[in-house]
């Protein structure tokens, strides 16, 4: 075997095109990867200038610099492009760099599919965000795309859908050579149970995203022929029901929360272990815990629609189970905590991320846990309480992740180290306004401010000044990243190959820069 990929490596290397050429017909995992995560760093910047321009808006109370409906346009566009084009890429673009390293492959196993998974974003992103200058205006119904709302869209109304559907496919091909390249590509000796956790965490999130995305194709194509084609899936008057998107809608939605969090407790089990100088405790209870949760993911939907006046019975049984996903959830806290514990700890920046992330993303999960209380989510629905929590989870939890594993793995992709000092200043810069931004958000909902609106009542202007103030501040941190980044691959020191003392994992076998086909030969895994 090891012949075969060596003369196919040389023959790739002489015939690789150069320039923009390179790019765009790119099969080898490490371009993807790159591609993936500019595009995502792009997409964070994009959906970030909404953030500030609501933010701005929300700064006094009373209309400021727009009118409501692009206001709302801008909370639904920046909800999609942060999910859709920020996070989820991100994880993509760190599991096509990562997998094969870590599993001792060449490369993923379908490149010509992986390639076009990724060219599918930039049209789907193009389309999505060209809407905004559209009759009618971007779509204005939230993220969540309620019918009837969303079916007020104007001209914007079918890009929405088609936008959707290139994403889907998009994720749904990734998600298939990620599983065909764990389940195929692993070097002999690697069983399942000794694989890296991101890998492991990566092969079940793909397995949700196979589930569900063809869930959200579904419930987008419904409301495209109900708007265009005479049905009536959720239009009451003739005979359907609107709840019913609620239903089909959170069936994907629940899981794909998941999907944007399990990659990072991946990316999380990878990094404490290597900065406390420990292995990681528990570590098929981390298998166990992983899988427990995807399969929890799928029977809790029913939490984000407490309101909509359901049977006693769905109520409790939403309740109860979204609680027990406490437990799994607790057992990874656990076991974090307990690798630290008497560990030979340093901090440098990727192990502060990934700190910061156990304790904020932990804020996140009890805000949820109060949250699937019933008789309290009917008090918090629809206010600011449920915009903190869910920014707790995605951004100090999925993002923070995902900045956590550019600073750990960039020093093996570019050969060189970043700025330490540069980086804790990120770290520090982010970490503090994060908490201005965010934290200020749970008063505001427990004190009854709705969600999505560009007006509020006087008495909570003290409490949105200080999170517009801790917005621009960490939107402003973060051109201190792209720089870091910037300038670690231009200038930065010469990595060592195993980069990290701590570091354990083939990827670290490799030298720095990793080459251009990471494993010829498969390695032996002890
Ligand atoms: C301990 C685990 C968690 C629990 C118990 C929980 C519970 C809840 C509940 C009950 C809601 C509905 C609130 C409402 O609309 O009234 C909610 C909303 C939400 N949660 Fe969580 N959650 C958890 C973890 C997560 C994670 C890990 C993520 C993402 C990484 C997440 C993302 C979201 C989002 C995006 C929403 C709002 C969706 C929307 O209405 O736009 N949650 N959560
Ligand atoms: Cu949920």
């Amino acid at each position: 075997m090891s012949t075969a990929i060596t003369h196919d490596e040389a023959h790739h290397e002489d015939h690789r095109p150069s320039g923009i050429l390179r790019w765009v017909t790119t099969t080898n995992h490490k371009d993807i990867g790159t591609l993936y995560l500019v595009f995502s760093l792009i997409m964070l910047f994009v959906g970030g200038i909404m953030a500030l321009m609501i933010r701005a808006e929300l700064f006094e109370p009373g209309l400021q610099f727009m009118d409501p409906v692009f206001f709302n346009s801008l909370v639904t566009m920046h909800g999609l492009v942060m999910i859709f084009g920020a996070i989820m890429p991100g994880f993509v673009g760190l599991a096509n760099w990562q997998i094969p390293m870590m599993v001792g492959a060449p490369d993923m196993a379908l490149p010509r599919m992986n390639n076009w998974s990724f060219w599918l974003l930039p049209f789907a992103f193009a389309l999505l965000l060209s809407t905004f200058f559209m009759k009618g205006g971007a779509p204005a119904g939230g993220w969540t795309m309620y019918p009837p709302l969303i079916l007020q869209t104007g001209d914007a109304f079918p890009f929405l859908v088609f936008a959707v559907h290139l994403m889907g496919i998009s994720s749904v091909m990734g998600a298939i050579n990620i599983i065909a390249t764990i389940l195929n590509m692993r070097a002999p000796t690697m069983s399942l149970m000794k694989m890296p956790m991101f890998v492991w965490t990566w092969l079940i999130t793909a397995f949700l995203l196979i589930a569900v995305m063809p869930v959200l194709a579904g419930a987008v194509t419904m409301l495209l022929t109900d708007k265009y084609f005479g049905t009536s899936f959720f239009n009451a008057a003739g005979g359907g029901d609107p709840v019913l998107f609620q239903h089909i809608f959170w069936f994907f939605g629940h899981p794909e929360v998941y999907i944007m969090i399990l990659p990072a407790f991946g990316i999380i089990s990878e990094i404490i272990p290597t900065f406390s100088r420990k292995p990681l405790f528990g570590y098929s209870s981390m298998v166990y815990a992983t899988a427990s949760i995807a399969f929890l993911s799928f029977i809790v939907w029913g939490h984000h629609m407490f309101t909509v006046g359901m049977p006693l019975a769905g109520l409790l049984f939403f309740m109860y189970s979204t609680m027990l996903i406490a437990v799994p959830t607790g057992v990874k806290v656990f076991n974090w905590t307990a690798t630290m514990w008497r560990g030979s700890l340093s901090f440098e920046t990727p192990m502060l991320f990934a700190v910061a992330f156990v304790v904020l993303f932990t804020i996140g999960g009890f805000s949820g846990l109060m949250l699937a209380i019933v008789p309290a989510d009917f008090q918090y629905h629809n206010t600011y309480f449920v915009v903190a929590h869910f920014h707790y989870v995605l951004v100090t939890g999925a993002m923070f992740a995902i900045v956590a594993a550019v600073y750990y793995w960039l020093p093996k992709w570019t050969g060189r180290m970043y700025d330490e000092t540069l980086g804790k200043w990120h770290f520090w810069l982010s970490t503090i306004f994060v908490n201005v931004l965010y934290f200020p958000m749970h008063f505001l909902g427990l004190a009854g401010m709705p969600r999505r609106i560009p007006d509020y009542a006087l008495q909570f202007t003290g409490f949105n000044q200080v999170a517009t103030i801790g917005a621009f501040g960490f939107g402003f941190s973060q051109l201190l990243f792209v720089y870091i980044v910037y300038k670690a691959a231009h200038s930065g020191e010469k990595a060592t190959d195993r980069v990290w003392e701590g570091a354990h994992g083939l990827e670290w076998t490799l030298p720095s820069p990793a080459p251009y086909h990471s494993f010829s030969t498969a390695p032996t895994v002890e």
